[in-house]
């Protein structure tokens, strides 16, 4: 690390996001010194990110950093860091299952994982919280890591190498205030997290039709206040505590699918719309969706694969439940993702 010679970074699109890929051993130990760096590097704050790597939305203002695991059971670890573009905010408060799809060819890029033949699994410990274990596995042939391919996936407009994400269960409840409806600001709603604190609205209940625009829904300035007294009712509700300067919990919209789905949603990211949906955000809303007795419960839901309709397209999970009622937990899900190295190089942060 050397503010003289620059900081290693690669930047890869992971998933529907984009971000900078770090070794630990290239950051500060130290946790605030680590996050000043990173805002320097990042452009932060500043809504266009001018002077940094970040792009000026929270898609493309994130970090991943990445080191070998200290447990025998992962091969790596993954922290999680998403940079506020206009604030000096630096949040490990949620993971991020789109830049999770690049830690696995990062980490094999850097020598931390070998490739072993045509798919190589590489076992993730995902740090943020909720800890929790992932296996991705991605295409090697040759040793190398293959980004090419025929996989498509919306929210990321060409195609390439496909990435399974499979996700164990961890036996705890989806429902963290312990109840299926919760009441903030006169509104009925759901807190869910199977791996993102998420909060479930229905569109009729704001007087929307739920496949808004995300730049209409930007601009209606009454409902994102509204949706912020929400949020932070339901974090303190959620065990989050206050939330004013965390990215979760997001907020979901939903209404009934129009293209055959399960659902039609627009994900407040909390501040922004999300142009798709979060990889375990969308977890979450299906595990919404499948649990009767929650505000958006579909008796009609049926087997999956499960598709979550957003403003670009839908969001395919494979997911399997456990338990009933507030006791509800995740059994599993897969994903499907892509990833593509970007860049790889050096990067000089400002020093003011
Ligand atoms: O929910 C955006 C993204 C995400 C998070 C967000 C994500 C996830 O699309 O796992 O991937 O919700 O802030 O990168």
């Amino acid at each position: 690390m050397s503010a003289e010679h620059g900081i290693p970074v690669m930047v890869l699109r992971g998933g529907s996001s984009k971000g900078a890929y770090f070794l630990a051993e290239d950051l500060p130990a130290d946790p605030a010194e680590r996050d000043d760096l990173i805002l320097r590097l990042m452009g932060s704050p500043d809504a266009r990110q001018i002077d940094g790597l970040g792009g000026g939305h929270p898609l493309t203002s994130k970090v991943a950093i990445v080191s070998p695991s200290s447990t025998p059971d992962a091969d790596v670890d993954y922290l999680f860091l998403q940079v506020v573009p206009d604030r000096p905010v630096v949040s490990d408060a949620q993971t991020c299952g789109n830049l999770l799809a690049g830690v696995g060819p990062f980490a094999i890029e850097r020598g931390l994982v070998a490739a072993t033949g045509e798919v190589t699994p590489v076992r993730i410990r995902i740090v943020n919280p909720v800890p929790n274990l992932v296996t991705a596995h991605l295409e090697t042939p040759g040793g190398r890591v293959r980004y090419d391919g025929d996989a498509e996936m919306a929210g990321a407009p060409f195609p390439a190498a496909p990435i399974r994400l499979e996700f164990p269960g961890d036996g705890r409840s989806a429902f963290p205030t312990g109840r299926l409806v919760d009441r903030f600001d006169g509104l009925d709603v759901t807190c869910v997290d199977a791996g993102m604190p998420v909060v479930l609205l229905r569109a009729g209940d704001l007087a929307l039709a739920g496949d808004e625009s995300p730049a209409d829904l930007e601009a209606d300035a009454a409902l994102r206040e509204r949706l912020e007294r929400v949020r932070l009712e339901a974090g303190t509700a959620m065990g989050l505590g206050d939330v004013a300067d965390r990215t979760v919990p997001k907020l979901s919209i939903c209404s009934p699918a129009r293209h055959g789905g399960l659902v039609t949603t627009r994900t407040f990211i909390p501040h922004r719309v999300h142009e798709a949906i979060g990889v375990l955000g969308a977890v979450s809303v299906v595990t919404g969706v499948l649990t009767e007795g929650t505000v958006v419960f579909d008796a009609a839901a049926g087997g999956g694969p499960y598709l979550v309709e957003h403003p670009t397209g839908a969001f395919e999970a494979e997911l399997a439940l456990a338990g009933t009622g507030a006791a509800t937990s995740l059994a599993s899900s897969t994903v499907v993702r892509t990833a593509r190295k970007l860049l790889d190089g050096r990067t000089w942060p400002r020093t003011a």
